[in-house]
């Protein structure tokens, strides 16, 4: 007997109802993932996303099946596969001509790591995604071993005296595949994020944003302290706030006071600097050679106008 054929099947994603990260989900008090989450849920309102998620604390957070605390769906990739997953949603997505943003969510090690040659290819192809990586500067999920995000003077689980080497310019390396857009966020600075994660959702092609965010965990620091430890690090100078049009476009969204006070602040609330010992006039010199650089590809060399 000739069965009948299946109705089609809608696989569009549902607009995001309520909020994006809900309670019950296993992120540690203060994280500055779950931050970045919240601030990311309100800029999607009514846009349809899907997540693809590579293995960290962000796979873990949303619970054991059937239950989740993710307000839209999820697939969960496997480490260095996260750009590759979201390319092959993205694909589909089109094909289904339902405008699903599809949307990678990766930490640092998946990203600064791992995850960079499934990242860079899928840059490199102009691939409709975003890709936002939250910045916690280590592999927080396995115990807070180092990445190549991790900043030099910072102690991890595997290197106790602190790392040597600085952390790798992660948006440079994006603007050198000129990628539609690519900018940091601070979750101290919500209306500014909140109008780049929109920009960012908006434009096609690909695009990428990074987000420092505070791991009370592994940077031993008070988890109600996150948002001010991100404020000091861009009033330092030493998170720039920044975007970046097309690989050329470069744009300084904060102007930093360049303050000795807030850097010497950020280093002595965070236990994970106090081995290496590592001085505020050490950073001071990195800070200025970056922003050196940063302010002549921004063809401004005067201060732009403070923000935030
Ligand atoms: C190929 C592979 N190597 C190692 C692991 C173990 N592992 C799972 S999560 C993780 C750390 C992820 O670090 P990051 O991407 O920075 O995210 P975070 O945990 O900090 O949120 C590691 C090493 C794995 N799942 N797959
Ligand atoms: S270990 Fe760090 S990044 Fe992971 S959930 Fe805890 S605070 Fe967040
Ligand atoms: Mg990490």
């Amino acid at each position: 007997m000739r069965q009948a054929s299946p109705s089609p099947v809608s696989v569009a994603a549902p607009a995001c109802a309520g909020p994006l990260l809900r309670p019950g989900n296993s992120n540690c008090g203060g994280c500055g993932m779950s931050s970045a989450l919240q601030l990311f849920g309100r800029a999607i309102e009514q846009r349809r996303v899907q997540l693809v998620v590579p293995a960290s604390c962000a796979a873990v957070m949303a619970g054991p099946f059937p239950t989740t605390s993710l307000g839209a769906p999820v697939v969960l990739s496997t480490f260095g596969a996260g750009a590759a997953v979201a390319t092959g949603l993205a694909r589909v997505a089109r094909l289904n001509g339902d405008g699903t943003r599809v949307v990678c969510w990766a930490g640092d090690g998946g990203t600064f790591d791992i995850g960079m040659a499934s990242l860079s290819a899928a840059a490199e192809r102009d691939e409709d995604v975003l890709y936002v990586c939250y910045d916690n500067e280590i592999y927080g999920n396995t115990g807070g071993q180092r990445s190549s995000a991790t900043p030099a003077g910072a102690s991890t689980t595997n290197v106790l005296a602190g790392k040597l080497e600085e952390k790798k310019d992660i948006l440079a390396i994006m603007a050198a595949h000129r990628v539609r857009y690519a900018a940091s966020v601070s979750i101290a600075h919500p209306q500014d994020g909140l109008r780049k994660m929109r920009r960012a959702l908006d434009t096609s092609g690909f695009r990428f944003l990074h987000v420092l965010a505070p791991c009370p965990t592994g940077w031993k620091s008070e988890p109600a302290l996150g948002i001010e430890l991100v404020r000091l690090a861009v009033r330092s100078g030493l998170y720039p706030v920044i975007e970046i049009v097309e690989g050329r476009k470069l744009v300084i969204d904060v102007e930093p006071d360049f303050s000795r006070e807030a850097l010497e602040l950020y280093l002595s609330l965070q236990r994970r600097f106090q081995r290496s010992g590592i001085s505020a006039e050490r950073l001071s010199t990195a800070i200025a050679r970056s922003w050196r650089d940063l302010r002549a590809r921004s063809g401004r060399i005067v201060p732009a106008e403070r923000e935030g």
